[in-house]
């Protein structure tokens, strides 16, 4: 097991967009448990292969209160989107230490494979809906800093390039 490194907003390689998973091998079921052991360390709910600099359609979520409902989702895929949408505190392990609102569909239908490259259907409302959509944007090339105002969105961005450039001095 390892712990992998998360990329930082406005890191350029967080604006690739992933490719799809074509087979699952060895090696993503390797890079599967690091991004869970990444993720639960880091105190996320979800992480995109992409913050880990992989840039293959994979992502693993667990918004349960006890770590105990790891969820794995390749080339996910929303099939269905609620009209309705919700208003949201967003973070993200790639902004460290920045929250803000996001809208988003409340409830979505997603399709996905599992980690044996069966093909399932999920219905998700709320949290879940919301951490879902927010790694899709994710694998797509898109940070939630990039829904907020040119104004917030560069403030975020000045404060964490001078945290970069202070942790590399140090
Ligand atoms: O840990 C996380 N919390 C969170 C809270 C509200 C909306 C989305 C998220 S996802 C985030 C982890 C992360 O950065 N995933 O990409
Ligand atoms: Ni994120």
């Amino acid at each position: 097991m390892a712990l992998l490194t998360i990329l930082s907003y406005p890191d350029p390689r967080l604006q690739t967009v992933a490719r799809p998973i074509t087979r699952i091998e060895e090696h993503h079921h390797l890079l599967i448990r690091d991004m869970f052991e990444t993720m639960y360390e880091s105190k996320g709910i979800g992480l995109a292969a992409t913050q880990v600099n992989h840039h293959e359609r994979l992502i693993v979520m667990d918004v349960s209160e006890d770590a105990s409902k790891p969820m794995i989702l390749i080339n996910p895929r929303i099939i269905w989107s609620s009209s309705e949408r919700v208003m949201a505190e967003e973070g993200c392990l790639s902004v460290p230490g920045f929250y803000d609102g996001v809208e988003r569909a409340k409830e979505i239908n997603v399709e996905f494979l599992n980690e044996r490259g069966d093909i399932n259907t999920l219905q998700a409302q709320d949290l879940l809906a919301i951490c879902i959509q927010h790694e899709i944007d994710h694998l797509e090339g898109k940070v939630f800093v990039e829904y907020l105002s040119f104004l917030k969105r560069n403030r975020i961005k000045t404060k964490l390039l001078k945290a970069q450039r202070e942790q590399e001095r140090a």
